[in-house]
Order: structure tokens, then sequence, then C-alpha cells
């Protein structure tokens, strides 16, 4: 019989499965489902609820449930083998957090499959909504919690990051300090990814060190709660949070309520989950220290996998847990795909294949304008008032403006990155707008840098698919090597590698001091 496995990625904007044959080290089933238009019912945007406060950013467990719900029964209709799955695991968006009151635990144990997930979570809540990645309201608990952990370098040589407005940690500062009753009635506070893995699980599932890496709760390197963080953060914390583990662990076998209703293999273990950058660093294969990616979707990732914990003094880039085992550097830009379209729309370009033809059509560092794109306020630099900044670039010149905000792009991420200290010999480009060969030209010249695409749309699916196939492995007693494990599901694309023209590099070696110069301007404006 085949090993099948599944990796679920609970994304921003969608939820997409993956099934992996392990045997024959291929992916035999792929879907996705977009929230706004499956779930209209929800009324988000980009998978984002509506708020009058611009830096708040909620979205609602109750629809990523449902989406579980509706991702199951599609599976069904199309006739994946479900009865044939072994292990679940998943991913989900890094930093949000969901709210249970104490009615959770015996709901989650007693899913009624007669009813939806929806209904089966009625009254579980104690808040209804939750906080995603994108909410950058915390500036005053980062603050506060950084003031308490010594600063910035104490806090990320503690947690891994310094505080950040869209981390768990300050997220639920905040709530404690303006609904103090709400957060008293709190049992449990999750994940994205352990909010998902409960429900497979049918109990509350523990958080991995890759995603509770992103809370500025975890001690980094003892991988467990932070006690002086818990302290600084909200009182009782350490009750409402569930254990520490590795992603891919066994928490035991999957609800009765996904058998009942889909047939899933009443065997079929459910394992912890793990966020979706994490979970991408196993999807593109990054096993060896060093390697390094790019990933360009809603947010723009620079992520690699790091063997000693090693953490930013500076405090803009992360440290997490790797699936893997040992550590993850990742440097998150919120104004990625987003800000690109926004550029792209408002000088009427209809497609990427248009766009990319402009990129072609100017030359490298253009008349030598600058476009700082904040269209949403930006994580790094740390940007809380958005805007766009324009030096010596005419607003009314369409391809002087296609060109500056992809140029600023990839040298802000040049910039930022200095302090991760590796010099890639490749960077694996990947996500949405990896497919636009003129955008990846441009990341080529800027790093000075060889660019190979991975054409693995569900990196964090995919990765999330390999995990499950690890915890298995580990429960049947065998001891499995990573490499082995991604070996044949993640190669770069053949003959995808791009040069850097040497020119164009000497261009950008320029024009990365003149980016320096005006970003420290903008934000000294700001
Ligand atoms: C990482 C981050 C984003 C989300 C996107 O720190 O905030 O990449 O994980 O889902």
């Amino acid at each position: 019989m085949a090993k099948l496995f599944l990796g679920l990625d609970s994304s921003t904007q969608s939820l997409s499965a993956v099934i992996i044959d392990y045997d024959r080290r291929k992916v035999v089933y792929e879907k996705s489902l977009n929230f706004d238009q499956a779930l209209p019912q929800y009324g988000t945007q980009n998978g984002v609820l509506r708020s009058r406060d611009p830096l708040v950013k909620h979205s609602s467990p109750l629809m990523w449930a449902g989406a579980l719900d509706l991702l199951f029964a599609r599976m069904k209709k199309d006739g994946v083998a479900l009865g044939e799955i072994l292990a679940v695991s998943g991913s989900g968006q890094q930093h949000g957090s969901i709210y249970f009151n104490g009615k959770a635990v015996n709901a989650l144990a007693n899913l009624n499959s007669k009813k939806s997930l929806v209904e089966n979570l009625n009254g579980v809540f104690s808040r209804e909504t939750s906080p995603i990645w994108m909410d950058s309201s915390t500036a005053e608990e980062c603050a506060e919690i950084r003031a308490k952990l010594g600063g910035i370098r104490a806090t990320a040589t503690a947690t891994g990051s310094d505080t950040f407005e869209r981390f768990t940690g300050p997220q639920i500062r905040k709530f404690a300090k303006t609904e103090p009753s709400a957060y008293r009635k709190t049992s449990h506070i999750a994940l994205v990814s352990s909010f998902m893995a409960s429900l497979l699980a049918g109990k509350i599932a523990p958080i991995d060190y890759g995603d509770g890496a992103g809370m500025n709760l975890m001690d980094i390197r003892k991988k467990i709660w932070h006690p002086g963080a818990l302290k600084a953060t909200a009182p009782g914390l350490k009750e409402k949070l569930p254990p520490l583990a590795a992603s891919g662990k066994v928490i035991g076998k999957v609800s009765a309520y996904f058998v009942r209703k889909y047939g899933l293999n009443p065997e079929a273990l459910a394992t912890v989950w793990t966020g979706d950058n994490p979970a991408s660093v196993i999807g593109l294969g990054l096993i060896k220290p060093g390697q390094v990616a790019i990933s360009l979707g809603t947010s723009d990732t620079f992520f690699g996998s790091m063997q000693k914990c090693q953490t930013d003094a500076n405090g803009e880039g992360h440290v997490f847990g790797s699936p893997a085992g040992g550590y993850m550097t990742l440097i998150c830009f919120k104004n990625g795909s987003l800000a690109r379209e926004k550029i792209r729309d408002a000088y009427g370009i209809k497609s990427w294949e248009k766009f990319g033809a402009v990129l072609n059509a100017t030359r490298p560092g253009g008349s030598g304008g600058i476009l700082l794109p904040w269209f949403e306020a930006e994580i790094v630099p740390r940007v809380n008032r958005p805007g766009i900044h324009r030096f010596n670039l005419d607003e009314k010149d369409a391809s002087a403006n296609c060109r500056a905000i992809v140029e600023a792009q990839m040298m802000s991420m040049r910039l930022h990155s200095h302090w991760m200290k590796v010099a890639p010999d490749c960077i694996y480009a990947t996500g949405g707008a990896s497919n636009a060969l003129p955008l990846l030209q441009v990341m080529a010249d800027v790093m000075n840098c060889r660019v190979e695409r991975i054409e693995i749309s569900k990196s964090a699916a995919l990765g999330a698919a390999l995990q499950a196939a690890h915890g298995w492995l580990v429960q049947s007693g065998k001891k499995p090597k990573w490499k082995t494990i991604v070996a044949g599901f993640t190669a770069p694309i053949r003959n995808s590698g791009i040069k850097p023209n040497a020119k164009a590099a000497k261009v950008y070696d320029q024009l990365v001091r003149k980016y320096a110069a005006y970003e420290r301007e903008a934000l000294r404006s700001i």
C-alpha cells in the first residue's frame, strides 16, 4: 500500500493541501481554497477582516475551521484516498493567536460529525477574532516587554527576536491590558498552527519550536517557555499556554470527527504543526546550513537554515527553531506582493508579463531614483506610519516606478540581511512572484548572486507533508534522516539559474548606499 501523508497550510489568504506518496517521491494531490472566495460570509479581504484602525489586522478562527471542513469535503469529492493517509501535519501563518475559554477542551474532545466544525466551536472562544501577523497595533506593548527584558539585544538573545508588533507575546499583552476580563476567561491560547492541529487531534495541541519562537515567549536556546518573558507579558500566562514540542511529533490519532465525516483513516496520526516559514524551509529542502531562500508572497521573506543559534543584535531579523532540528533565520518584509500589485495597478499595467516587460525595457538603477513602498506599516525597517516616499523619482513615470519598487525591495533585503553573515553561492527563489524572470534578474543583480527557481507553489504544505512523514517514521521506531526525507521532492528547476550581470551588480553596489541613506532619512521624517 502506498505511504500517503497529508500536509495542510493555513496561510493568510488560503488553506492548502498537499498529499505525497512517500515511496514514489511524488506529490499526488494539491488543492487550495481561497478564504475570500470560498467563505464570503466572513467578509474578509485577502483573508483579513475589515477594521477602522489601519494598524489592526484580525481574522476569524471560525473561518479557518470552516475552511478545514470545506477542504476535507473537496478532497472527498475529488476521490482522494483519505482512508489511506498515514499521518497529517500542517503549517500556519505565523504569530496569529486564538483565545479559547473553559469550554474548548470538552468541545474539541467531542466534535460531533453531524454538525460542522463551526457549529461545534460555538461558544468556545474568549475572543471572537484573532490578531494576525499583519497587525502592528502593539508598539506600546513591545516597548514595555523589551524594557522589562533589558533592551533589544537582551530580548533577541533571550527569545530569538526583539519584540515585534505582530509577535504573539505583545499581542497577548495588549489583550490582557485592554480586555482584562476576557483575558481572565481565557483558558488556552493557541497559534494558528496549534489551533488547526487541535481540531485535527481533538485536543489542545502543543506549539512547536518553530512557531513558538515567533511569540517573544520561548527561550530560544533551551526551547522552554521563558519565565522572564512570560512575566513581562501578562499575568498567569504560563497556565494558558500549551507545552512546547518538536514539530511533527505525534499528538495522537486523528479525531473521529474526520473519520466519520470524510472517511479519514482511523489510524492516521495527528502531529504537531509548525509555522509556514519553518515548513517552507523543509519544503524547499534547505537542510544544509547556509542555504538561503527568498520567498515572494503576501510578505517577502528572506530565510535560511542555521546550525548554531546566532541572533541579530540590531533586532531586525528573527531566529526560529527549524523542523529539521537546529535553527532558521528569517527576515520578513510586509510590503511584498501586495505592494508590487499596487504599483502595477496604479500605472494600469494589466499583467505580470507586461510588468516584466517594463522591467526588461529599463536600465538597472534606472535614473538613480528611489521608491520606498510602505503601503502598509512595514516590519523591516520598522515603519508604523505607512506612506510612499520617492527620491529623485517622477511619480508620473510608470516604467521608472515599476523598476524602482522591485529594486527597493531587493536592496532592502540586501541591506537588512547583512547580520546573518551568510554568503550563499546561490539563492533559491520561490513564491508566487518567482515566476517573473525579469524580477529575479533584479534579485540576482542586487544580491550579486546566482538565483535558482524552486517551483513549489505550496512549499509550506509540502514541508508539512514531509513533516507528517517524519513524525510517522519516528513513531514507527525508525531514525529517519531529513536528507533522505526531502530527497526527490525538492530540487531547483533545471537550467533555471539566473546569473548576476557584472555591470548591473556594480550599479547596485553604489545604489544600495544611496538607498540606505534615503531609508534613514525617510525613517527620521516619519
Ligand atoms: C513571518 C511572518 C509572515 C507570516 C506569513 O514572521 O510574519 O511571513 O508567517 O504567513
